[in-house]
């Protein structure tokens, strides 16, 4: 076995499933290996934004590795942003450049791609993983790649792998797994019973997940455990989509000012409001109506539980929610998701488009013919989500990059084979909507709703003087057949009907639905949200 061989081999028991890449002359020679062991498929799209989204995707909805293949300096460079998002939003992504051979440096030239000096990029992606190794040394290499891998999955965030190119065909022993990290079973027992005694003498206790508990595989445990201990529970804005399909007592998202009431008073008014796995960042709790204490709060996130003032350390959340399990005796109580009316039966007449009318012609859609993954960017289509009924949802919530939606729509493609609903802004569009032009090659085929309102339009709502985010006119539909698809663009709700008939009978090709929204034109979320945010600013 060779080194490329083994790396890959560990990738695949470690929870890879595919491979994400654009090569370069430093990567052609493991590309090469990629390509002929067949181990995991290779899948290459066109710019390396697209491959950091699409892997960060395919990690994201299988709670598995994602992958993202890359060349040194130009391509690994590139992904810089999505491999930050992922860090940001932890999302387990490995990345694996090429690099200069080991001698290469001798020669007393400056190599291509090099930025400052050789080890640059290594510096670079230091920042923004959690676990770095570059493979020089053959005999050192399993054990260096076992780390690694074992980091990636316990801390649920992007580790760096770089393979000088004249290692790639080294010969190399099979890479063994690391086992768990040992959990202090008396410091977990004590930081159980302390939580259901802190969650006992809680009149409104509350329950509120975010995107760990998928990352780790733990939404069906949740509901379970949300159901013993009859807990109500809200996703954070980030963790939308978790437990879309569990049977637990789920009352929708928490957004603060910008979401429903009933879930705002719920969360803010709770005296033991318990954090599992939340990210505490602002997109999940800045626009509160009332501040929330988080010292008042039970917070499980990066392997630590904080209970007001004192914290108990490693403890991971799988442990935590295995263990409460244990405790917690079993209740016969089911539930199925509480009736909140998302918009539906939306009328097909000649009426413009709005961003209601949007969701509403979803919610449609999945009624008839069952619920669709979506892969959304960031923009008012991502607040439009949260008008959608829950389904498994990717979407950068938080780190709130832009160019997010379209790869990893494909990238949820690859990972899961099921058709993906895409929702994107045409401002991110066109930052990496070319990427749909690898959907025929691969036979991918999702259902991309463009907004198209010719404008960085949730900018314009903090900053509406400018003139700066008006964006052109831009003929989105006619460009998909160039692309090996088929677009329309529509601006009624009658024609909006007619295009998601048609795009979901069709398939095999993408199918690109070009939204004519005009201008300031918002979803109900994110009028609200932008406000929360001024006056919060104020
Ligand atoms: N660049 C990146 C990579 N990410 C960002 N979030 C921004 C810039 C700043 N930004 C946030 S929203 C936005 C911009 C430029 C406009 C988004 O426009 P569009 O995709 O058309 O969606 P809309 O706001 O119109 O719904």
């Amino acid at each position: 076995m060779n080194l490329t061989e083994s790396l890959l081999l560990a990738l695949k028991a470690h929870g890879a499933r595919q491979i994400f890449g654009i090569p370069g002359d430093f990567a052609l020679p493991f590309f090469k290996i990629i390509e002929e062991s067949q181990i995991l498929p290779l899948y290459t799209l066109s710019h390396e934004p697209g491959v950091g989204f699409a892997a960060d995707a395919a990690a994201r909805i299988l709670g598995g590795l994602g992958v993202a293949a890359v060349t040194y300096g130009a391509g690994a460079l590139n992904m810089v942003n999505p491999v930050a998002a992922a860090y940001a939003e932890k999302s387990p992504l490995v990345v694996l450049s090429g690099g200069p051979g080991k001698n290469e440096s001798r020669a007393g030239l400056l190599l291509h791609h090099q930025a400052k000096t050789l080890d640059s990029q290594f510096q670079i992606f230091r920042e923004i993983t959690c676990d770095q190794v570059r493979l020089d040394d053959a005999e050192r290499a399993p054990s260096d790649i076992a780390r690694v891998l074992a980091n990636c999955r316990r801390y649920s965030r992007p580790v760096y792998i770089e393979l000088p190119r004249d290692m790639v065909a080294q010969a190399c022993a099979s890479v063994v797994a690391m086992p768990a990290a040992a959990v202090d079973d008396e410091a977990l027992d004590a930081c159980v019973e302390e939580i259901r005694a802190r969650l006992q003498r809680a009149s409104r206790p509350a329950l509120m997940v975010g995107v760990e508990v998928r990352r780790f595989g733990l939404e069906a445990r949740v509901a379970e455990l949300a159901r013993r201990l009859e807990l109500p529970v809200v996703t954070s804005f980030m963790g939308r989509g978790l437990l879309a399909d569990a049977d637990a007592p789920l009352l929708g998202t928490y957004m603060g000012v910008a979401g429903l009431p009933e879930v705002t008073e719920l969360v803010e008014t709770s005296d033991g409001l318990f954090l599992l796995g939340v990210i505490v960042c602002d997109t999940n709790f800045g626009v509160s109506a009332s501040k929330i204490d988080l010292r008042k709060t039970i917070q499980a996130l990066d392997e630590q539980v904080t209970i007001g003032y004192h914290s108990y350390a490693q403890i991971p959340l799988t442990a935590l929610v295995d263990r409460l399990l244990d405790r917690v005796p079993a209740a016969s109580r089911s539930y199925s998701l509480a009736a909140h009316s998302f918009p539906c039966k939306m009328l097909a007449d000649q009426a413009p488009l709005t961003p209601t009318d949007i969701a509403a012609a979803v919610n449609d859609l999945m009624a008839e013919h069952g619920k669709l993954p979506i892969a959304s960017d960031i923009g008012d289509c991502l607040f439009t989500a949260m008008d959608i009924e829950h389904t498994a949802l990717v979407a950068p919530g938080y780190y709130a990059t832009m160019g997010f939606g379209v790869p990893a729509g494909l990238g949820l493609q690859a990972a899961t084979g099921q058709r993906p609903l895409i929702l994107v802004g045409d401002g991110a569009f066109q930052m990496t909507g070319w990427e749909l032009g690898n959907c025929q090659r691969y036979g991918w085929d999702p259902i991309v709703l463009l907004f198209n309102n010719a404008s960085w339009e949730m900018l314009r709502t903090f900053q509406p003087e400018s003139r700066f985010n008006d964006l052109g006119h831009w003929g989105f539909a006619e460009m998909a057949a160039g692309l090996g698809g088929d677009g329309q663009r529509v601006g009624s709700r009658a024609a909006l009907k007619a295009a998601l008939d048609k795009a979901v009978a069709t398939r095999g090709r993408f199918q690109l639905i070009e939204l004519s929204i005009p201008r300031g034109v918002l979803s109900a979320t994110l009028t609200r949200f932008v406000a929360g945010v001024k006056k919060l600013n104020a």
